[in-house]
Parts: structure tokens; C-alpha cells; sequence
């Protein structure tokens, strides 16, 4: 709330009238922005105005002052295009003689404009400088998926891959009794621009999927808070339903009493929730249950939630994480990269409107560092989110500190069609992946992330992860916001009275961690050679036999996968020109992902002069060592931020130096052991 008393101070003149519950939302917001400047009301008001009822908010015998503003506010919607480009989600910024006129054509994007309002203090100086400042997300769907189960006895905990404690509103079964915390938390999702919840895990067991049917009053409660905060409600759902729930003995796609069992479904559920947003599905994944059981494909179940939902608005979000988890290491062919390429490409064009292909960032599994999903540059005719993991699954389960906003920024930025310029310039695709997967007006796509919360006081364990949460949510309005900023606006939202030390910390710490994290784990894109199970900590061997089909395939000689054209599984070869070249020659070919494409020798020379063994000696010493200045900075902030949240961190980042050790000698020995090469400065451990 310190965040609202700059506003608070402004006084702020709301024009918009009725009861939506988003405006009745701002109205409070406003309120409580009064309430804190308590009556210290100066200079300069603002002014924010919905459109299409300024006037009549204004009131007939308006000062002549609110009148001017109402007038002006309508004027500037009016102008040409503007209600067009602002839609439900945009609004506008202008300065007027000091003072500040914030005008939306929606609820939505009021909201939108009051929260970038106390983001900005008000101050608007830098960005208004022509008259306008016209703010529009560069994503209709901005979601966010909670891997979340109803109760701590659920397969994987409360919360599948979750760090933070408990589900936020789910607890013993069902929804929980007092749901402030949903409240608080939904205005902060808000705040940095989350639209969308998926309630909960993508593995859906027989209670979970209750939640859709008998559970739907339950989910209601949810549903409400979201809506005020402009927020739609998703549920994720088992694909065998109609069997789970005792209703059917199949859950074929094209069985009709199926059909019918999920129109009826959703015709109940809009009942309860008029605008529920739809449906989040993990089929033929791990073990789900998904249309292969029936000879079916994965357009025929998409479709068949899709057009149960049509009649209502609702979407269904499919997921296109498929791949065959019981593979047989011996087999060298099959390549679990490959998977979500070979089922998804044959069928674009065949999903319906309403149902959009939800993509993993990356080929194999949310690791510290991949290649782009090339599923993602293959389905002109499909819609298209990016799904990204913002809770720690495999960076450190926010043990660690790991700052993923420039890793998703390299993702969105990223050409599939190669970089721009060069002779051929005007036949290339210019397009990065946060335009591909924007889509069109009509048929938007979006981006997804797994979230990083829960009942924790911290809400994500480590307090530092909070800045993960703020940056996805931000960079899912605006893609080209620079990482590095975001921290600045975190830090100052989170620690308002701290002053410039918390950031100068907060900085030191962050702003390179994703590299640093990398440094000490997994080699040059190998991935994995994480403990089987729950992820954590270092085990080299701990998939190489396994039946995931996440292999390094280290031998005395060498090491990496061989997903060549050439020699290999040919895996390059679903990536666009110039990627599927650039991928497959190790002249060309990255270090940083050197061996998720190719197996080579140890003594193999990178493009940065160092070989492949001296490299991981080098690295984790160096990625151990900065985890140690890390802990020794954050020493700079004890008493100026709170001694709980000093004390967590402080702690967190102990467990931090100790495993990134753990993590240096388990891979440095590893690669002594196998190649028998030793660190010219005999840092590895015989
Ligand atoms: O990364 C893996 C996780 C699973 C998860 C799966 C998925 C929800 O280990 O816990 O299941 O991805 O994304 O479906």
C-alpha cells in the first residue's frame, strides 16, 4: 500500500460509473490511495476515465474542472483507431498542464492504467513527452498455471513441483474457508499483468477432477476474486472424465455420449461461472489419459473440449508436452526432443479456433538452458502459447537464486527464421517468437507459466523468487522490458523504504544468477544429471538408464547427444533454415548448447578457446565461487530489509554455497573420472 501514496497524495478523479466488479475494484484501489496519503491531498490530480460513461460519471452539474477532464477523456477515445487499439485490455496515457488523464475503453484496461499509474508513481514524465502514451499487452493471454492438488496427501504433495508450501486456497480436499490471501494475491498478479489462473495441477486425479462438476460452487468462490482483479478462471482437466466420474466406460473423442457428457459438463459450469475462461489439458503425457487410447489424435480431443466450450467462449489451452516416457535407453533412435514436433506438425490446421497448442519453451523439460521449442515455428495454423516454468523445477527450487527473466527474454526474442539483415533481408521472416506466438487479434495466442507460489509468508519460498513471479508477469504485457529493470521496479515495490542498497543487492545478486546457476550444473546444454525424483542436487548418472529419455551419454571418449541430420537423430532437421544449419555444424553451432546437439570428445575445442573438460572444471569452480560472493553481499542489507526476510535469504543462500560445491566436485570428478584429463591447477577430486 506505501506504493499508492504518491497517487493517494495526487488525488485521484475516478469517471466511471456502475457496478462491474473491475471498476469496483479501481474505486477501492482509489479509496485505499486516499486513505493512505490520508488527506495530505496537493497539486496535480489524475484522472481516470472509462470512455464510454465520462460524462455521466462527471454528473450534470460537475465542477467545471471534472467536466473539462470528462471532456477530454472522450475526446482522446474518440480520436481515430484508438478504441480499436486500445480493446479490452489497453488504455491511455496524456498529460494535460501537469495534470494526468488515464482513459480505457474497458474495466480491464482501467485497471490495467490505475496499476501502471502506482507502478510509475504517477509520474509519467519520461514516457508522455508526445501528447499520448497508448499502452496495449503485447499478449491477449497472459496466464499463469498452478501445479496445485487439493490436498497434502495428493501424489506429489500439495503442489506438484511447488517450493513454497501449500496450495494458496486449496487445503484438506477442498477449497479453503478464508481466501484473503487469494485476495491479496490476485491483486498482486494484477499488478503485474497475469489475466488468466489455471487452479490447478495438469495431472488431474479422481479428486481433482471432481473440481470441474461437483466441485464447481467451490471453485466459484475463487472465480470471484479472480474476475475482480480482471483475471479469468481456468481448471485444468483429466481427459478420462467422463470415466473418472463414473458417468461413461470411455472418454473416446468421437463417442458421442462423450460429446455429450462435456457439453453437459460445461453447460453446468457456466451456469455457476458465466465467464469461466476455459480449460488447461495434459494428455498422453506421463501417463495421462488422452485420445491415443482410442486410435484418435490429438486435434480429435482438443476439438472435442473445444467445442463443448465454443457455445460458452471458452478456450481450450492443449498442451503439446507428448512424448514416450518408458523409452528404452539402449535405443539410440528414439530422441525425446523429437517428440512434440513429430505428433504436433502433422496437424496443424486441425485444431479448432477455440483451442490453442500450449509449448513448452524448450524440446525436453524447462532446462537451465535449451534450444527454442522448434514446435514453436512449425504451426502456422495453430494457435500458439509459449509455456514457461517460473517455479524452480530445475533451477533450483528456489533454494537457489535464479533470475529467469533473461532467459525468457532470450526465448521471446528469439528468431526462428534468423536473425534479421543480411543480403536476403526482404525475404526473410522477421518475426521473434513473442510475435509468433501474439498471433493475430482474432485468434491471439499467449504466453503460460508454472507458478512459483504458495502458502509460504514469503509466497515463494525464497524471497528473492518473488522477482521471477513480477517479471513474467510484466514481461508478459511487454516483452522488450529489459530483465535488468525489472529488478529495479521489484525491489522498490517490494522494499519501499529501503532505499538505493537493496537494489544495488538485490542487482549483485540477480542480475547474472541464471548464468551462474548454469555454471555450476549442466554442462554446454546437456541438461538433466539431476537427482531421479524430486530434481534436486547433482546425480550424473541419475537418468543415464532410465526411461525418460534424458541422456548425456558420457563414455570415456566424449560426451552429448548426436541430434544431427547427419550422424544423429536428426532433431536439427525440425528447425527452419538457418537454425537447422546453424544447429548442425559444431563450427557454427553455439557453445552454450554444443551438447545438446552433438556428442564430442572431451578434448574438443570450443569457440571461446577452452576445451570441453577444461570448460567444466573452469565453470564450476568459477559458478561455485560466485555463489559465495553472492551470500557475502546480501550481508550489505541486514537491518535495512526486514530480519525475516534477511534471515531466509541468508539461510537459503548458505544451502546455495553448499550445494553449488556439491554440484562443482560431483561434475568435476564425474569428468576427471571418465576422461582421465586432469585440471591443470588439480582442482578436481581423484
Ligand atoms: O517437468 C515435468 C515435471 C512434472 C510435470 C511435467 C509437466 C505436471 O517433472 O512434475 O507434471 O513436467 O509439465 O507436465
Amino acid at each position: 500500500d506505501e506504493a499508492l501514496r504518491p497517487l493517494g497524495t495526487r488525488g485521484v478523479r475516478l469517471l466511471a460509473t456502475g457496478d462491474d466488479p473491475v471498476l469496483t475494484t479501481v474505486r477501492a484501489e482509489v479509496a485505499r490511495a486516499a486513505q493512505v496519503a490520508r488527506g495530505t491531498t496537493t497539486s496535480a490530480p489524475v484522472t481516470l476515465a472509462l470512455a464510454a460513461d465520462a460524462l455521466a460519471a462527471a454528473g450534470p452539474g460537475a465542477a467545471p474542472r471534472l467536466r473539462t477532464a470528462a471532456e477530454h477523456a472522450i475526446a482522446l477515445a474518440e480520436r481515430p483507431g484508438l478504441a480499436g487499439t486500445l480493446g479490452a485490455q489497453g488504455f491511455v496515457v496524456t498529460r494535460d498542464e501537469g495534470a494526468l488523464v488515464v482513459v480505457a475503453a474497458q474495466p480491464r484496461g482501467l485497471l490495467a492504467g490505475w496499476h501502471h499509474l502506482v507502478r510509475t508513481g504517477g509520474d509519467t514524465s519520461g514516457e508522455a513527452a508526445g501528447d499520448l502514451a497508448v499502452h496495449v499487452p503485447a499478449q491477449a493471454v497472459r496466464m499463469l498455471d498452478h501445479w496445485d492438488n487439493l490436498a497434502a496427501d495428493s501424489p506429489m504433495g500439495p503442489v506438484e513441483r511447488g517450493y513454497a508450501g501449500a496450495s494458496l486456497w486449496f487445503a484438506d480436499g477442498r477449497v479453503r474457508d478464508d481466501l484473503t490471501r487469494v485476495e491479496h494475491y490476485a491483486r498482486l498478479l494484477a499488478h503485474t499483468g497475469i489475466n488468466a489462473v489455471c487452479l490447478n495441477n495438469v495431472n488431474v486425479h479422481a479428486r481433482e477432477s471432481a473440481l470441474l462438476t461437483t466441485g464447481i460452487d467451490q471453485v466459484a468462490r475463487l472465480a470471484t476474486i479472480f474476475r475482480a482483479a480482471g483475471i479469468s478462471t481456468y481448471l485444468a482437466v483429466d481427459f478420462a472424465a467422463p470415466i473418472t466420474s463414473g458417468a461413461l466406460d470411455t472418454s473416446d473423442p468421437l463417442d458421442d455420449d462423450v460429446r455429450a457428457w462435456w457439453e453437459r459438463a460445461f453447460a453446468d459450469v457456466y451456469a455457476t461461472i458465466p465467464d469461466f475462461g476455459g480449460v488447461v489439458v495434459k494428455a498422453d503425457s506421463e501417463g495421462r489419459p488422452g485420445p491415443f487410447a482410442y486410435g484418435r489424435t490429438h486435434a480429435d480431443g482438443a476439438n472435442l473440449l473445444g467445442r463443448a466450450l465454443a457455445p460458452h467462449g471458452g478456450t481450450v489451452f492443449w498442451r503439446a508436452f507428448v512424448y514416450d516416457h518408458r523409452q528404452d535407453w539402449r535405443d539410440r533412435g528414439t530422441d525425446r526432443a523429437r517428440a512434440a514436433y513429430d505428433h504436433f506438425t502433422p496437424l496443424d490446421g486441425q485444431f479448432d479456433d477455440n483451442a490453442v497448442l500450449q509449448v513448452k519453451l524448450g524440446p525436453v523439460d524447462f532446462q537451465v538452458r535449451e534450444p527454442l521449442s522448434p514446435l514453436l515455428a512449425a504451426m502456422p495454423h495453430t494457435r500458439l502459447a509459449m509455456e514457461l516454468q517460473v517455479t524452480q523445477e530445475y533451477t533450483g527450487q528456489q533454494q537457489h537464486v535464479c533470475y529467469l527473466a533473461p532467459l525468457w527474454r532470450e526465448a521471446l526474442d528469439f528468431r526462428p527464421w534468423g536473425p534479421v539483415g543480411g543480403a536476403d533481408a526482404a525475404e526473410t521472416d522477421a518475426r521473434t517468437v513473442a510475435d509468433v506466438v501474439r498471433g493475430t487479434d482474432a485468434l491471439p495466442g499467449g504466453l503460460v507459466a508454472v507458478a512459483n507460489v504458495g502458502d509460504d509468508p514469503f509466497w515463494t519460498g525464497h524471497p528473492l523468487a518473488q522477482a521471477n513471479l513480477y517479471a513474467y508477469g510484466r514481461l508478459t504485457w511487454d516483452p522488450t522490458l529489459d530483465p535488468s529493470d525489472l529488478l529495479d521496479e521489484w525491489a522498490a515495490r517490494t522494499f519501499p523504504q529501503a532505499g538505493p542498497a537493496v537494489a544495488r543487492t538485490v542487482h549483485a545478486l540477480l542480475d547474472d544468477s541464471w548464468h551462474v546457476y548454469e555454471s555450476y550444473t549442466a554442462p554446454l546444454g546437456i541438461g538433466f544429471m539431476v537427482r531421479p525424483g524430486h530434481h534436486y542436487g547433482p546425480d550424473v548418472d541419475g537418468y543415464e538408464y532410465t526411461p525418460w529419455g534424458t541422456y548425456h551419454f558420457a563414455d570415456r571418449d566424449g560426451i552429448g547427444v548426436d541430434r544431427t541430420r547427419a550422424t544423429g537423430t536428426g532433431f536439427t532437421g525440425q528447425y527452419p533454415a538457418p537454425w537447422r544449419d546453424v544447429y548442425e555444424s559444431l563450427e557454427t553451432c553455439p557453445d552454450e548448447l554444443l551438447l545438446f546437439f552433438h556428442h564430442v570428445p572431451y578434448t574438443h575445442v570450443l569457440h571461446s578457446g577452452s576445451t570441453v573438460v577444461q570448460h567444466v572444471y573452469d565453470t564450476h569452480v568459477e559458478g561455485a565461487a560466485a555463489t559465495q560472493r553472492m551470500r557475502d553481499t546480501w550481508r550489505d542489507v541486514r537491518g535495512v530489509v526486514p530480519d525475516e526476510v534477511f534471515d531466509r535469504v541468508a539461510a537459503r543462500l548458505d544451502e546455495q554455497v553448499r550445494s553449488a560445491a556439491e554440484w562443482r566436485d560431483q561434475i568435476n570428478t564425474y569428468f576427471w573420472r571418465k576422461s582421465g584429463i586432469p585440471d591443470p591447477q588439480n582442482r578436481v577430486i581423484p
